[in-house]
């Protein structure tokens, strides 16, 4: 194949959110992600999407002279000299003083901006080869409809938290005129539910914990099961309760939640893994994670001590190709695959979907914060859910989105005009207690 890739643009973009809590905080008025177009000398672009902040967009923007020029049939060999590149970078940086937080930055930098050029490579080469982006994953596609669950939030009052949140923007369904509206009690989480099965046909739920005390939390998942006794349900409080508090609160929940999303972390002379693994016993609830089982070596010492029975593995973390080698392994070896999410454009929930329709074996509903950008989407049409499904047809090519330009200008004049950047859910806090700080054990509402 004589193609070159011809020109890679980096553009930072911005959709807007809803004041949506969770332990760290509540998330701002915009939400941002890095879109990497790549151009190649056939005339075919491909897309991809990562999370947003200044730090990815420099280092997708570091790779521009390495990827310019590639050969597109090469594109393993181009992921490894970037990968090369990256590491080299870091470790320099981490040399001139910044050791304390390099494995962090390697882990959720580094892979996330792989899978920035990664996935519109995988794109393009689909395009070329006439197959959908989930023929060149793993063994190839296993399945057609790919399963996705509702995610339920906490919604502050955005007239409390203050800032151009967007509201009275959509009143097509209850969906629409719901999703911008404080929900803040186990009825309102349920009410959330109801809308949201409407409109996208979810049979699963999840719900974001670490917001009020546990106990509460539980009072609205109980209400769920009730509501959708079918449902497969889960909560997340990303770490937040403490491994006897979990366990109290959880040890009767088998029938009520099918799994359990990092109920605990690391505590005094454990590990994450550790509590993770007592709890997993001592509640005999299967345990999901995407903040103790987020690369390969964590993924060790998972097995080993028996913490994780659903990796949630984030192509955005673990590249393309990398979560669906996480799903063979959990294939072979009698756990089952998931996936996590952040705030996400269409582009985004595409590469989840190819991830999903090569991924072997049972599969658990897919996270997606897609719900709350339900509209925003930045190719030319939208991506349909039907019965709580998207559909990856085994003829269709490419990633499946065809890039709106104009969109994704409008997504880049919002980021640029509201000076958006980092993700920081601490600062809308304040408006809701004086004086907060993030606090990993504390619900963000208990201070
Ligand atoms: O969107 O607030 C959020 C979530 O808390 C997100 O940041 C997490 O990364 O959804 C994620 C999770 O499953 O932990
Ligand atoms: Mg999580």
């Amino acid at each position: 194949m004589d193609v070159k890739i011809e020109r890679m643009e980096v553009v930072p973009v911005a959709g807007y959110d809803s004041p949506l809590l969770n332990l760290a905080g509540v998330h701002e008025p915009f939400f941002t992600r890095n879109i990497v177009v790549l151009t190649d000398s056939a005339g075919y672009t491909g897309v991809g999407e990562v999370p947003g902040g200044e730090v990815i967009t420099k280092r997708l923007e570091s790779l521009i002279p390495l990827v310019e020029g590639k050969p597109l049939g090469r594109f393993k060999q181009t992921l490894l000299e970037a990968q090369e590149f990256l590491s080299a970078n870091m470790a320099a940086a981490a040399a001139a003083g910044g050791a304390q937080t390099a494995h962090a930055q390697i882990f959720s930098k580094v892979t996330n901006v792989i899978t920035g050029i990664e996935t519109p490579m995988l794109d393009l080469l689909a395009k070329h080869l006439e197959v959908p982006v989930a023929a060149l994953l793993g063994d190839g596609q296993v399945r057609e409809d790919v399963r996705f669950l509702g995610y339920l939030f906490y919604v502050a009052d955005r007239n409390v938290v203050g800032g151009p949140y967007l509201h009275d923007d959509d009143d097509s369904d209850e969906w629409g005129r719901i999703r911008r509206d404080p929900a803040l009690t186990p009825e309102a989480i349920v009410h959330q539910a109801e809308a949201a099965a409407e409109r996208f046909g979810f049979h699963d739920f999840k719900l974001k914990g670490g917001v009020f005390p546990a106990r509460e939390e539980i009072r609205a998942i109980r209400a769920l099961k009730e509501r959708f006794p079918e449902a497969r349900i889960t909560i997340d409080p990303n770490g937040a309760w403490s491994l006897a508090e979990s366990v109290e609160v959880c040890r009767d929940l088998v029938g009520v939640l099918t799994y359990c999303e990092d109920p605990c972390g690391a505590e005094g002379r454990f590990s994450g893994r550790e509590t993770m693994a007592e709890f997993h016993r001592q509640t005999g609830l299967p345990t999901a994670t995407n903040m103790i089982d987020t690369d390969w070596r964590e993924m060790k010492a998972a097995i080993r001590l028996d913490s994780v029975t659903i990796p949630l593995a984030d192509p955005h973390f673990w590249t393309m190709q990398g979560c669906v080698r996480v799903a063979q392994l959990c294939h072979e070896m009698d756990l089952t695959w998931g996936v996590h999410s952040n705030n996400h454009f269409d582009i985004s929930l595409m590469m989840v979907a190819h991830a999903a329709a090569a991924a072997p074996g049972f599969v658990n509903a897919c996270d997606t914060h897609y719900m709350w950008q339900d509209g925003q989407h930045l190719g030319k049409t939208a991506p349909q859910f039907h019965d709580g499904c998207l559909t990856v047809p085994r003829d269709s090519i490419g990633l499946g989105i065809d890039l709106d330009r104009a969109k994704l200008d409008a997504a880049h004049k919002l980021y640029v005009d509201n000076g958006c950047g980092t993700r920081d859910d601490a600062r809308g806090m304040n408006a809701l207690i004086p004086g907060w700080t993030y606090d990993p054990h504390r619900p963000a509402m208990v201070r």
